[in-house]
């Protein structure tokens, strides 16, 4: 069988193999040495396109994100540095991208999906959340931050 493959066609192959097994380390290295948390998908529920922030322990947070045309909700997030938090994110109408400056997350905001990662705040600041995905006309405009170690305003 092997023969009757072309020496290109061969050599594409296994280039394409080398490259796979390069990407498939890229991605296992970085979750061992940054301690990456890679997204998952969870089951849709309708229990999550309700937005909040849910307060666990003293460091501990869940966040409920909607993303629908044009914002995020919910659109400011308080907690305190040293913070690990669960980010629960859903779509209410077209794909939306969700982005936090200043950490490695990238994620999709689907309607009828689930997707959660968990990201750690150790430094005090202004995390901007931002739609990485062209999603319609005000899509520029569409954002929310993390506001780690400051008081919610009153
Ligand atoms: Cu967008």
């Amino acid at each position: 069988m092997l023969n009757i493959i072309d020496k290109a066609e061969k050599r594409v192959l296994v280039i394409t193999g080398l490259l796979l097994a390069l990407f498939v380390f890229s991605i296992l290295y970085a979750k061992g040495k940054y301690k990456t948390d890679l997204p998952e998908c969870l089951p849709y529920d309708k229990a999550y396109t309700e937005p909040k922030l849910v307060k666990l322990d003293e460091h501990t947070y869940q966040v409920f994100a909607v993303a629908q045309m044009w914002s995020f909700q919910p659109s400011e997030i308080y907690i305190p540095v040293g913070s690990e938090v669960d980010f629960f994110l859903t779509s209410k109408d077209v794909v939306h991208g969700f982005n936090i400056t200043e950490k490695n997350i990238n994620m999709m905001a689907i309607y009828g999906n689930i997707n959660k990662t968990t990201v750690r705040f150790d430094k005090p600041g202004v995390y901007d959340i931002i739609c990485h995905e062209y999603c319609g006309l005000g899509h520029q405009n569409m954002k929310a931050q993390v506001i780690v170690n400051f008081p919610r305003p009153k």
